[in-house]
């Protein structure tokens, strides 16, 4: 199962990817390329050192959201992918670009959808002062953050918690969460 990841920043969660596989613990996914919208990401020298290919696509260079999708499609076409992951990806993506990967496209989302879709999770968590929050693996669908879930997991919030503690708490599940989708994923575990 060839897997193209779309980043715009850290990439702990690319990672996270890179390390599950590096220990033959990613079933039959394997990550064939990794695409940023920012040429400052840390995670293009995550994948450049574990000799995955990177491009840069700048969302700057375009003149629209239409165009910057349609130049994106071609290139990530180039890899052949099975599924497109967006690992931190924040630039929301065009009807268009949903369409052409349809049943190939998933998303992970700091919170538990339907809760807090968008921006700003873990302040909207801690301002509603509730006891959990989490993060979400879903399909991706022209409604931002609304396709179906494929797997959540729980995090506790704490007391003293401020945004900083959470969301590296959060992060944290992450790393397992989105490995253990994309291996379950390609070893048809999970249904589209
Ligand atoms: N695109 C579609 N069509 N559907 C989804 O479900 C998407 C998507 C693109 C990205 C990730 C999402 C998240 O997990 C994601 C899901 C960015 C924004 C956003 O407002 C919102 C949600 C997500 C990612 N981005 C601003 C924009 O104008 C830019 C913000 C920035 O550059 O910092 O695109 O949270
Ligand atoms: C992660 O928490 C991910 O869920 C979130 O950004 C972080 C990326 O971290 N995604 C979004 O908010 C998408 N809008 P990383 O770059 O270290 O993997």
């Amino acid at each position: 199962m060839r897997v193209v990841c779309l980043i715009s920043g850290r990439g702990t969660n690319l990672q996270a990817l890179i390390n599950w596989q590096a220990n033959d613990m990613l079933g039959g996914a394997r990550i064939v390329a990794v695409i940023s919208n920012t040429e400052t990401a840390l995670g293009l020298e995550r994948a450049g050192n574990a000799k995955i290919p990177t491009k840069v696509l700048s969302h700057q260079d375009f003149p629209n959201r239409s165009a910057f999708d349609h130049a994106l499609i071609q290139v990530i076409d180039t890899y052949e992918p099975d599924v497109v992951a967006l690992v931190g990806f924040m630039r929301i993506l065009t009807g268009d670009f949903v369409t052409h990967y349809d049943r190939r496209l998933i998303n992970i989302h700091p919170s538990l959808l339907p809760k807090y879709k968008g921006l700003n999770t873990h302040k909207r968590a801690l301002e509603a002062g509730d006891n959990y929050t989490g993060a979400t693996v879903h399909w991706v669908t022209s409604e931002v953050d609304a396709g179906n879930v494929i797997r959540q997991v729980k995090v506790p919030v704490m007391r003293e918690d401020t945004e900083e503690t959470l969301k590296a708490r959060v992060l944290d599940a992450e790393h397992t969460l989105y490995p253990s989708v994309i291996r379950d994923l390609s070893l048809g575990l999970i249904e589209c």
